[in-house]
């Protein structure tokens, strides 16, 4: 039976998630809470290993199935070998993308059908869902202006704009239908803003839940 808390923190590329996760997690753990902070694809060493075959530039195309079993296959291994055994010690797991950004990135930016993401979701993780998920939102431009400053770009930060803006659609459409597990946090502001806004969204999902 799950004991801690699982969070995912998500939003298009540049939007702040691993600056800001930094900061959750030091607010979580003044009040005590025990945290695990993880990625995806990615957060065991076999689900590592697969998230550099996914953001490798290559001249190979990428056919989209492909790309969208390896993101279950490095979510599989993470799920079972990382995320449920803290969960069961009672820690909270942090997760920088989940499946949120597979509906956005495989089924927004690729545009592969919605309901083929939602079979292997439920193949994978069974009923198995994030407890919250924070958006970090901001407009396409501001995202890949902030991921450009950083210099060599992967497979995904090539793509165009118009793939972002699809990205981000979805992510905002899953956020409407969803509202009880979503919160939104306006990212395009300072960082010190976005962190007061953080500040308050994580203390009121402590405040719900310890
Ligand atoms: N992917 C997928 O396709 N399907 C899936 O199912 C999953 C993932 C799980 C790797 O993810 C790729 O995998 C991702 C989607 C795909 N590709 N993309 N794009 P990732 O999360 O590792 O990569 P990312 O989205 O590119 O994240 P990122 O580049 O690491 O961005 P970030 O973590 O959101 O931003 P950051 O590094 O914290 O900040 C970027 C810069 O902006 C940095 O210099 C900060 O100092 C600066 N920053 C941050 N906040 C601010 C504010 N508020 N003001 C000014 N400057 C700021």
């Amino acid at each position: 039976m799950k004991k801690g808390l699982f969070l995912t923190v998500e939003g298009a590329e540049g939007v702040g998630k691993s600056t800001n996760i930094s900061f959750i997690r030091s607010t979580l753990e003044s009040k005590g809470i025990k945290v695990v902070v993880t990625r995806e694809p990615g957060g065991t060493p076999m689900a590592e290993e697969i998230r550099e075959i996914l953001l490798k530039n290559r001249d190979e195309r990428v056919v989209e199935n492909s790309e969208l079993l390896l993101m279950f296959a490095a979510r599989a291994q993470h799920i079972e070998n990382l995320i449920k055994p803290a969960l069961l010690k009672g820690h909270w797991v942090i997760s920088d993308r989940f499946t949120d950004a597979t509906y956005a990135y495989q089924g927004g930016g690729r545009e592969v059908d919605a309901e083929r993401i939602s079979i292997l979701e439920k193949f994978v993780q069974g009923n198995f869902r994030p407890d919250k998920t924070i958006l970090l939102d901001a407009p396409v431009e501001i995202g890949m202006a902030r991921a450009h400053k950083r210099g060599e770009l992967d497979r995904f930060e090539n793509e165009k704009g118009m793939f972002f803006e699809r990205v981000r659609n979805v992510y905002l459409e899953r956020l409407s239908n969803e509202p009880d597990r979503f919160e939104l946090i306006d990212a395009s502001k300072q960082l010190v803003d976005v962190q007061v806004q953080l500040k308050s969204v994580v203390e009121s999902i402590v405040d719900q839940t310890v």
